[in-house]
């Protein structure tokens, strides 16, 4: 009621799976037809700022839009609906934040690619909207979550942890401990101050942007509440963690998880189609590299979560957590087998010939 729908809300369900946030599908009468929103409620103990937060996002999508019907491609960008009193959010007697979009149509997400095109289209399409972000005018934007790819940080928090131990957690897991602290070379190579500072996603799960469901191209980036300054390079390794992998992030089945070296190279040259211009020679040196970055700090991430308590990630099962970290940590390892080939893929896609020692 508090947002100009157009008309009755008929019916609600959950949509999605997000670990953050709420979701819900509004299906709404018109007295003609029966439209479809999209109803979030942001998570305000993970987005401290939400006001802050909605401005960014008013500011994304009004760029995105202007840029997209420019180019009349069928390319989609969210698009708010504003509140009753003209605010793009409403905020309830109980402190909740809430926004609506316009659902997108005819887009379908997917947890895993059906096939390496999927992969090529979903990159170029982050790799795109990092190229229309790139002049957005103004301000910077805020920081939703600040230091949110500082590994560095992450891992800092991580040893906090464990030598805290606040839940007593910490005998089920030594092993997952002991592999986090073996790896720690990786935990400063990616440092968002040694590389141009740009307008990125900062999460690009493989769900998170929309294929059109005809013609499978890139149609739709969504979920844009870590848009912020930050570095190229976690958007496409955040993308190849979750879509050049052979399963799902919390899959139980360890068997199942593999690197897709032929996922990874659609990945690199849609992304360096889309994108690779703008990008510098020291950013196309870390793409082989990125994924593993990435990879581990979503490791560090959810394991950090199991050892608080399962706090910060919506968990649907108990250990539910500690599948992800295990999902994460073998990912890691069959990216590091694959490395030589994945620079090999980036050297003979992108325009510098140039290879890279990291240690
Ligand atoms: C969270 O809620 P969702 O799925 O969009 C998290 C990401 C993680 C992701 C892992 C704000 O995103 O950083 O990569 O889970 N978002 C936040 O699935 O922490
Ligand atoms: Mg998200």
């Amino acid at each position: 009621d508090q947002f100009c729908l157009g008309g009755s809300v008929k019916n609600v369900e959950l949509h999605g799976n997000g670990n953050v946030n709420d979701t819900y599908l509004l299906h709404c009468d018109n007295g003609k037809l029966l439209n479809r929103f999209t109803l979030q409620r942001i998570n305000h103990e993970v987005f401290k700022k939400p006001e802050e937060l909605m401005e960014n996002f008013l500011r994304v999508t009004s760029h995105l839009s202007a840029k997209i019907s420019q180019k009349r491609t069928g390319k989609k960008s969210l698009i708010l609906i504003k509140a009753k009193d003209g605010n793009s959010f409403h905020k309830d007697y109980k402190g909740n934040y809430w926004r609506v979009t316009k659902f997108v149509d005819g887009g379908r997400s997917f947890e895993i690619p059906d096939n390496s095109n999927q992969a090529y289209e979903a990159a170029k399409a982050f790799g795109e909207f990092q190229v229309f972000l790139s002049d957005l005018p103004g301000k910077p934007l805020i920081e939703t979550i600040s230091n949110f790819h500082n590994t560095r940080m992450r891992f800092d928090h991580f040893k906090e942890v464990v030598e805290k131990n606040p839940t007593g957690r910490l005998l089920e897991v030594e092993d997952l401990v002991e592999f986090a602290f073996d790896h720690e070379n990786l935990v400063d190579l990616i440092k968002v101050s040694d590389f141009p500072k740009r307008v990125v996603h900062n999460d690009t799960k493989l769900n998170n942007v929309l294929l059109n469901k005809t013609s499978g191209e890139g149609m739709c980036v969504v979920d844009l509440d870590t848009v912020m300054p930050g570095c190229s390079l976690h958007d496409f390794g955040d993308l190849v963690r979750t879509a050049a992998c052979s399963c799902l992030e919390d899959e139980k089945d360890l068997g199942k998880v593999a690197f897709s070296p032929e996922i990874f190279e659609a990945i690199v040259k849609g992304y360096l189609e889309a994108a690779g211009f703008m990008l510098e020679e020291n950013e196309i040196k870390h793409l082989a590299i990125a994924p593993q970055v990435i990879t581990y700090e979503l490791g560090l991430r959810f394991l950090s979560d199991f050892l608080e308590g399962d706090r910060y990630f919506k968990i649907k099962r108990p250990r539910h957590n500690l599948d992800r970290v295990r999902v994460q940590f073998k990912l890691l390892l069959s990216m590091e087998e694959c490395i030589e080939q994945s620079e090999e893929t980036v050297r003979k896609l992108s325009r510098f010939n140039t290879h890279y020692k990291y240690s």
